[in-house]
């Protein structure tokens, strides 16, 4: 047997606040989330995979737009021709109220609001069993596990959820617990929700696929999709990246100088050196020492005089763009953008919570006594300490 499993495509984001990039390079980024799902296509096609499975936010918004609905359709019905089932369920960005499929082609199968199992024969008489439900609101608030069955007498059973492990508070997206997922006994768990691709556990597999395409710098580096195989009784899933674009950070070090011609020559040999080649890089530089430079330097730095200078010497290539320049003073802690503080504080209100603390304890130190020590540390002790170390310069 061999699958894909995605989730979180985002059809049709809207990539804010990047500006004053040439209109070739916009559109390539706009198109970008289309153009990750497409490839995923090709790829189901051309791998001649038995299924698909895409566990949530297909669109970006709950309102989608007709660009996004007419492309998703279309990319379905590709997979229709290849006679390629595909499986898929609504989030908490595109929840709905299911009725049928809404007009997609024959191949597909959108599961409802409550938990259904559906089941698959596959060409070499294999069974499949699959579960999962969509969102018909923004928040669900409980926990489904209850309501997913235990594993079929088939030959595989997949679960497909769209949600986050149980946290202290703010329980907003189908909280679970990883051990709950492990009790039902499936053979894989294709979640979505978190956008970085991620086993939870490695086996039975309890995976996150990500977002095929990252839609802002806290979704920085690879972005893909999982193809998974049947190794004897067990599933394998193998990251494959097809993101248009990726985010990068390039932190350089200014150079002493007083000559702003040389720093601007300087910074760009610097991205040269640093940037990967394959996909396309949006870079955001971080300047650091900064001290070293002078007043008025420091001032064009800040002004963005020395960014828009950068993107106009390099706009030629098709390798990369710089999209923001940051200063670093020294002794500082990077600042953070709102956005960017509030996907921290959501993070925050993910990770640090006492049975993730155990969880991740239990499995970094197999020693019973420091496992124990680190979960009775002051919780806000400890994020002040994750801060600062997140947060650092080097
Ligand atoms: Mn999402």
């Amino acid at each position: 047997m061999r699958f894909i499993h995605t989730a979180d495509l985002h059809l049709d984001s809207p990539f804010l606040g990047l500006t004053a990039m040439p209109r070739s390079l916009w559109k390539r980024i706009h198109s970008s989330t289309f153009t990750a799902f497409q490839k995923i296509v090709d790829d189901a096609i051309e791998l001649q995979v038995d299924f698909v499975l895409i566990s949530g936010d297909i669109y970006d918004r709950d309102s989608q737009s007709i660009a996004a609905t007419d492309f998703f359709t279309r990319q379905c019905e590709r997979l229709n021709q290849a006679q390629i089932p595909l499986y898929l369920l609504y989030g908490n960005h595109d929840y709905q109220v299911v009725h049928g499929k809404d007009g997609l082609p024959a191949n597909v199968y959108v599961f409802g609001n409550r938990v259904t199992t559906t089941t698959i024969t596959l060409a070499n008489h294999e069974t499949v069993a699959i579960s999962g439900f969509s969102y018909d609101q923004r928040w669900i608030s409980e926990d489904p596990l209850i309501k997913y069955p235990p594993k079929r007498k088939t030959t595989w059973h997949i679960g497909m959820l769209h949600g986050a492990v149980q946290q202290n508070q703010d329980n907003h997206y189908a909280p679970f617990t990883i051990s709950e997922l492990e009790a039902k006994n499936y053979d894989y768990w294709a979640l979505g929700h978190i956008h970085k691709h991620q086993l939870l556990v490695a086996n039975p597999p309890i995976v996150y696929s990500g977002n095929p395409q990252g839609r802002h710098k806290n979704e920085a580096g690879q972005h893909g999709y999982y193809l998974v195989e049947s190794q004897g009784n067990k599933l394998i899933p193998q990251f494959k990246p097809v993101a248009e674009i990726e985010w990068s950070t390039i932190k350089v070090a200014a150079m002493s100088t007083a000559n702003l011609a040389e720093l601007e020559r300087f910074l760009s040999q610097k991205v040269i050196e640093a940037v990967k080649k394959t996909p396309f890089q949006l870079v955001e530089l971080l300047i650091t020492k900064s001290d070293q430079l002078s007043p008025a330097i420091q001032h064009l730095l800040i002004n963005g005089d020395v960014l828009e200078h950068l993107q106009r010497q390099n706009a030629d290539n098709n390798q990369w763009w710089i999209y923001n320049l940051l200063v670093h003073q020294s002794n500082s802690l990077p600042s953070m953008t709102d956005l960017d503080e509030d996907y921290w504080q959501q993070a925050a209100n993910e990770v640090f919570v006492p049975a993730k603390i155990a969880e991740l304890t239990a499995s970094l130190a197999r020693n019973a006594d420091l496992a124990s020590k680190l979960t009775t540390l002051d919780l806000q002790q400890l994020k002040r300490a994750t801060t600062q170390l997140l947060r650092r310069e080097d």
